[in-house]
């Protein structure tokens, strides 16, 4: 047997079998013959915010919609940014707001008890 997938032979035993060392070959197995998954560890290095794609002898990565990059970076795209900036002040708008209501509800129960406790009394 020889090494595959560019394993490089690095001594044979008596029946001349070779040893390979696959290192950097994207293989492992006696003779490089198996394929890595790289993405079963760690997200095969990519991005969290990136897909791990495996391929026979290599892997990539692609970063997700809404992101840009090469995959192993990558940022938040510039409309993406914008929009983001637009949602969180929709947000903060409509939590304010749900707030104010809150607070006027509360105390137009408070004042309907109070007025209540004096018709009462
Ligand atoms: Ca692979």
């Amino acid at each position: 047997m020889k090494c595959e997938n560019n394993g490089v032979c690095i001594g044979r035993t008596e029946t001349n079998e070779a040893y390979c060392d696959c290192s950097g070959t994207g293989y492992n197995g006696s003779y490089c013959e198996n394929d890595i998954d790289e993405c079963s560890t760690n997200n095969g290095g990519c991005d969290a915010h990136s897909d791990c794609t495996n391929i026979i002898g290599n892997f990539s990565c692609s970063c997700n919609e809404g992101y840009s990059g090469d995959g192993f970076t990558c940022d938040v795209s510039k409309n993406e940014q914008s929009n983001q900036a637009v949602g969180i002040g929709v947000g903060v708008s409509f939590g304010l707001l749900a707030l104010i209501l809150l607070v006027l509800l509360v105390f137009f129960f408070l004042k309907k008890k109070v007025n209540n406790l004096f018709l009462l009394n």
